[in-house]
Formats: structure tokens, C-alpha cells, sequence
């Protein structure tokens, strides 16, 4: 069967669910909000539903159901190498199964036939100043193909709300198909003196990426494992959820996927990234050379948290313990780059800064998260702009969020409205209004 007619039947058996959840159960109270949960971010507060992934606090990621080792032991894998097939990947997230060497091989033959990257946007790209930041040129290439939406098309064109998913389905495999591409152009064009390197039509999607960077296996297996950990984190995330968020007026997939990278360019989020690597060439810089006792680097985490900023690559909005992200890849570290100078940096600030924030007393997760550890991999293999790794990150993010929204057309997820209160409302419910 094809992804589409396995798709189908999935989504002709869950939709009775919904329906009877919201008929017969709509009243069930799963939730209260506080006052601290209302100014604090909404933190905790359960009022989105996916089935693509889920965080326990206690436990990291599950994709639908299997944890980050089960993933990459389970997904099919690229010929000759550990790490899967991102293909299978998006195979899994939409459709909850474990994709067989064929569903693969076909999945990956429709990315094939979308992969082309029309000219206008490599045209765009061109036009903006070469300093622009790259998350920023990666919004506007996908923005700008969104004249190319099917489902845009198909809507005007009068479909049924039943069918809204089918053309979100073909947005979802176009454009994942050609982020690869863009990613590495938009690397080569800023910082390799632009020199594009043509895509391979051999390759597969990790594969391609390398193979546009410019670098050399194991690059490849690194690009899979990356964009596989960084897909999805569940809905409430900025990245994630502004992607539901804008789809949910029936925006197309492009303007919510762009819009999802407008919010993972934030330094609280994806670009802690970037923010790691600068605070570590910082500190590095300050030391001249000179690798730090463990005393100097914890006088450097003491320097930042006193002068009022967060140390990167530390701490969660949902997670209680070391991010099984940051974990996977450090033990990648460790088999492949164990003395690398940068990734000893991390390893020091893996001992060094939780007793810290938790000396402090601020952080509720005073423990490591992916994004502590993901640039120094980068670094290693040659990527050592870092303002290039949120676009990283974000094509990973793409193919869980594209997932979703593809599931919240074929359930028919309303248009989010949530309902705000004022101030004054809220010293009412305190009992405190003058
Ligand atoms: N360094 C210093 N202070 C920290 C901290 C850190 N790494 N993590 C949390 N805190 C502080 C918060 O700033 C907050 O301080 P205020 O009370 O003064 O506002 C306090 O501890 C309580 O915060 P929290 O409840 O533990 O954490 P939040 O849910 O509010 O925020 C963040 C979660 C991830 C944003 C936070 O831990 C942080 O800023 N970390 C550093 C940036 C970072 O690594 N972001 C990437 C997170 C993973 C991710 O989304 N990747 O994309």
C-alpha cells in the first residue's frame, strides 16, 4: 500500500475517536489553570493533543511510542550505514508504523520527484544581503514557495473539509523534500564563497545534505541522526506549536512551517544552539589557548548567571532530567570525536553546571538539553559558522510539525482561540482587586 492509502485507512479509523471524545466527553476536565500558569507561558497547562510524539518529563521523547534507541534500531537503514533513513522517519511520525525496506525505498522515490528547488527561490536567496542571518533566509525560501501550495489551490478551488488532508499531505512531502537542498545552499552560498555543489539524484535525504555541504562521510550519518533527534518534542514546544498555531486558521504548510522557524530562532529555544558554541569560544577566548580547571569553568557559569543571563544549552520547560537528546549524541562524541577540545569544553560543563544551577536555585531542570551538545558534533565535521545550526535543527523540526499539521487537517483541529483575561481579572480571582 502506498503512504497515502496507508494514511487513509488510519485516518478513517481514528476519526470516530475524536468525534466521541468531543460528543460524549467534551465536558471532562483534564486541566486547571493557575494564575502562575497564565503570566508564566501556559507552562504545564495540557490543552493540545498529538499522537506523533510524546515527553514524559522523567523519561525524554517517544516517537509515537519508541524511544530514541528504539527509533534508530527499528527504522530501515541506509545501505552501508548505522543510522536510517530519515525517509522512514516521516514514514513513521505520519503514519505511527515502522516503515518496511519497501515503503521506504517508495517514500524516499516521492522525495526524489519533489526535491527540485525552483529558481525564484534560489533567486531570493541571491537578493538578500549575504550578513542576513540564515534561519532568516531559510523562512523566506520556504514563505516564498508558497504559491506552490496545493492545499492553497485546492481550497480555493471549493474542497470538502474531509479532504483537506490529502492536499496537506502533498505540501508536507514537497516541501520536506526540498529543505536539504535549501539548507546547504543557503551554507555554501554564505560561507563557502559560493560554491553550490548540484544535488545527487542517487542520495537519499541525509545523504543529499552532506553531499551539498561539501563534507565527506561520516557527515551523512550525522545529518540522519540530527534531523531524526530534532523532529518533534511534542506539541507545545514554540517551534511546534507555532506551526499548529498558524495552520489552524488554515494557513498552508508553508506559512507554518516558515513560521515555525521564525520561532525556533529564538535563543530560548533553537538558537541555544548557536548561543552554546559562542558562550564556549567565549570562554575559550578568555582563557587564550588554555584548557579551564574545573574551578575557572565554574567561575565562568557563575560569571554569566550574575550578569543576568541564562547559561545555554541547560534547563526545560518540560523535561526533569538529561535530555535523551543530548545523551544520543554525546555518546556519538564519544565513539567518534572523544578528544576533540570543544566537545571536552561540554563534557566539563555537563559536571559542572547543573550543581550549579541547582546552588542557585532558579532552574527547575538544571540538566543538560539537546542543544548543549549539538554544535560541537557540527564543529568537528567542518560547520563552524554556528549561526548556520538552528537551520539544522529546523529541518529536523519541519518533519514532525509537517506531520502533525497534515493529522490536524484529517482530524479537523478548530482554529485556536484561547481566551485572555486582563490584570485586573486576575487580582479579582486573587481576592486582592482594590
Ligand atoms: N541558566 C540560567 N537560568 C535558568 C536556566 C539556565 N540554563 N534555565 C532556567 N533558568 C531560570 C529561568 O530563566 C527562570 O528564571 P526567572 O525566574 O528569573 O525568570 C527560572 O530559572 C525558572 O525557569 P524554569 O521554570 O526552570 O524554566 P522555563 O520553563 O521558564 O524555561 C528554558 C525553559 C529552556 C527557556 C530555560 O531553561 C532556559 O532559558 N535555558 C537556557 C536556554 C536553552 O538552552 N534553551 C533551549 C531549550 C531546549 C529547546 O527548546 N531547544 O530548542
Amino acid at each position: 500500500m502506498s503512504l497515502k492509502e496507508v494514511l487513509a485507512e488510519k485516518i478513517a479509523a481514528h476519526r470516530p475517536r475524536t468525534t466521541r471524545l468531543i460528543k460524549e466527553f467534551g465536558d471532562v476536565k483534564i486541566s486547571d489553570v493557575t494564575i502562575a500558569q497564565c503570566i508564566g507561558g501556559m507552562r504545564g497547562v495540557k490543552c493540545l493533543t498529538t499522537d506523533i510524539s510524546y515527553l514524559d518529563p522523567n523519561e525524554g521523547i517517544r516517537f509515537r511510542g519508541y524511544t530514541i534507541p528504539e527509533t534508530l534500531e527499528k527504522l530501515p537503514k541506509v545501505p552501508g550505514c548505522e543510522m536510517p533513513y530519515v525517509e522512514g522517519h516521516v514514514y513513521l511520525c505520519l503514519t505511527g508504523e515502522i516503515p518496511t525496506e519497501e515503503d521506504v525505498k517508495e517514500l524516499a522515490a516521492e522525495f526524489k520527484k519533489r526535491e527540485h528547488v525552483p529558481q525564484y527561490v534560489i533567486d531570493i536567496l541571491r537578493a538578500m544581503p549575504r550578513d542576513t542571518h540564515p534561519m532568516t533566509m531559510f523562512s523566506a525560501a520556504i514563505v516564498a514557495m508558497q504559491r506552490e501550495s496545493v492545499f492553497a489551490q485546492q481550497y480555493k478551488a471549493g474542497i470538502s473539509k474531509m479532504d483537506y488532508w490529502e492536499s496537506t499531505l502533498e505540501d508536507c512531502l514537497n516541501l520536506l523534500a526540498k529543505l536539504p537542498q535549501i539548507g546547504a545552499y543557503i551554507y555554501r552560498m554564505k560561507y563557502r564563497g559560493d560554491t553550490i555543489i548540484p544535488p545527487d539524484p542517487e542520495l537519499d535525504f541525509g545523504g543529499q545534505f552532506a553531499h551539498m555541504m561539501g563534507i565527506d562521510s561520516p557527515y551523512d550519518e550525522v545529518s540522519r541522526l540530527y534531523f531524526i533527534l530534532h523532529s518533534d518534542h511534542e506539541s507545545g514546544n514554540v517551534s511546534a506549536h507555532a506551526g499548529h498555531l498558524i495552520a489552524s486558521a488554515l494557513s498552508d504548510m508553508y506559512y507554518a512551517i516558515s513560521g515555525l522557524v521564525n520561532g525556533l530562532a529564538g535563543p530560548l529555544h533553537g538558537l541555544a544552539n548557536e548561543e552554546v558554541l559562542r558562550w564556549i569560544q567565549g570562554v575559550m577566548e578568555k582563557m587564550g589557548g588554555k584548557t579551564p580547571t574545573e574551578e575557572e569553568m565554574k567561575d565562568f557559569v557563575w560569571t554569566t548567571l550574575k550578569s543576568g543571563q541564562v547559561v545555554p544549552g541547560f534547563g526545560h520547560a518540560v523535561l526533569r532530567k538529561t535530555d535523551p537528546r543530548y545523551m544520543e549524541q554525546r555518546n556519538f562524541c564519544l565513539k567518534h570525536l572523544p578528544d576533540d577540545p570543544i566537545f571536552q569544553y561540554v563534557d566539563s560543563l555537563f559536571k559542572v553546571v547543573p550543581p550549579i544551577l541547582v546552588e542557585q536555585g532558579k532552574a527547575k531542570n538544571p540538566w543538560p538539553n539537546v542543544d548543549a551538545q549539538s554544535g560541537v558534533i557540527q564543529w568537528y565535521y567542518g560547520v563552524q559558522e554556528y549561526a548556520f545550526y538552528t537551520v539544522l535543527f529546523g529541518i529536523g523540526r519541519a518533519i514532525g510539525v509537517s506531520a502533525n499539521i497534515v493529522w490536524d487537517r484529517a482530524l479537523g483541529y478548530a482554529i485556536e482561540r484561547p481566551k485572555s483575561v486582563t490584570t485586573a481579572m486576575l487580582e479579582g480571582f486573587a481576592g486582592i482587586k482594590e
